[in-house]
């Protein structure tokens, strides 16, 4: 499937996907990639509530009433992460976290709401969710990063794999992405790669997404002489952020080229995984790839008005 924007000029042979101009395109950035049936897949069950995404812009984001047992299962994830969570995960989460659970009711109690959460996050970085039903297109998934808009599940995963899930749930997304997207400075390096992704050829867009897992997902940083996680996947599974801190697992100093090829894998551990100098580190190294990036325009993000300026290259 694929759009192509006629308001982009570009010389003929050359056609530049589409991609969304201002924020309210990306109701239609909601290409599900997997029909991933829950009932089918007996290895992974999770509960499912299935909101569409094709939610108008404005519209609150819908509020959900987690069952009992499902709360249990938060209340367990939540718990045993939060003992290891401070030799483990990286400053910037942990100042994240400590001030969701200040500022907006996260504990091990009840499942945040994504309503509430997105209105921290507005405050703190600009960040803003939206729900989505399930994994998402890499491509519309990264043009909404541009925007600094999240796109986030809401249902569970299942009471029987609390440590680890295959997929995205509101576990992962509430605790391993959330602290993260309320730093300044992450937000930022989100963002960028949501820039670099738009209009981008379906190679690259491959490329920026192996990027966007072993960093944002998987990645690991060097703070004070001691490698810590700041990677979403990591922080929201019990079992594998164990697993990436223990020395079993490969690690390669962060590369884009390199990294941007290594073959990843989305069922279980992760083989490798990519440890940055330090944050700022790997913000160059990230802008510096992406503007090796061919596009035959370059884009600029209007923060007043949530819209991209697209400029033709001189
Ligand atoms: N493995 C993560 C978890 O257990 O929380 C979820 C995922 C992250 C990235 C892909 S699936
Ligand atoms: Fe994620």
């Amino acid at each position: 499937l694929k759009r192509v924007a006629d308001d982009v000029r570009t010389i003929p042979e050359e056609k530049v996907p589409w991609f969304p101009r201002k924020i309210r395109d990306l109701d239609k950035c909601n290409l599900l990639i997997t029909k991933y049936d829950p009932d089918m897949d007996q290895d992974h069950p999770v509960s499912v509530y299935v909101y569409l995404s094709n939610i108008a812009r404005g519209e609150p984001l819908p509020r959900v009433e987690y069952t009992p047992e499902e709360v249990a299962t938060w209340r367990e994830v939540y718990r045993t992460l939060r003992t290891i969570y401070p030799d483990l995960a990286c400053r910037q989460f942990l100042g994240g976290l400590q001030q969701l659970e200040r500022e907006c009711g996260y504990g091990e109690d009840s499942i945040p709401q994504l309503r509430e959460v997105s209105a921290f996050l507005k405050e703190k970085t600009g960040f803003q969710l939206r729900p989505v039903a399930g994994l998402l297109s890499a491509r519309d998934f990264l043009a909404s990063l541009a925007f600094r808009v999240f796109q986030c599940t809401q249902y569970i995963r299942h009471a029987s794999a609390p440590m680890h899930s295959p997929e995205p749930d509101c576990c992962h997304e509430l605790l391993g992405h959330i602290p993260m997207l309320a730093d300044k400075e992450f937000a930022q390096f989100s963002q960028e790669i949501g820039l670099a992704s738009l209009g981008a050829s379906d190679e690259d867009i491959e490329r920026l997404s192996t990027l966007y897992w072993f960093t944002v997902e998987f990645g690991l940083c060097k703070q004070n002489g001691t490698v810590k996680a700041y990677g979403a996947g990591l922080l929201s599974s019990y079992g594998e952020l164990i697993y990436a801190l223990s020395n079993e697992p490969e690690y390669k100093p962060f590369n884009p080229e390199e990294t941007a090829i290594q073959p990843y894998q989305d069922q279980t551990f992760q083989p490798v995984y990519f440890v940055s100098e330090s944050f700022e580190d790997a913000k160059i190294k990230m802008r510096r790839y992406s503007s090796s990036i061919q596009r035959p325009f370059s884009v600029r993000y209007d923060p007043f008005t949530c819209s991209l300026e697209v400029l033709d290259q001189p």
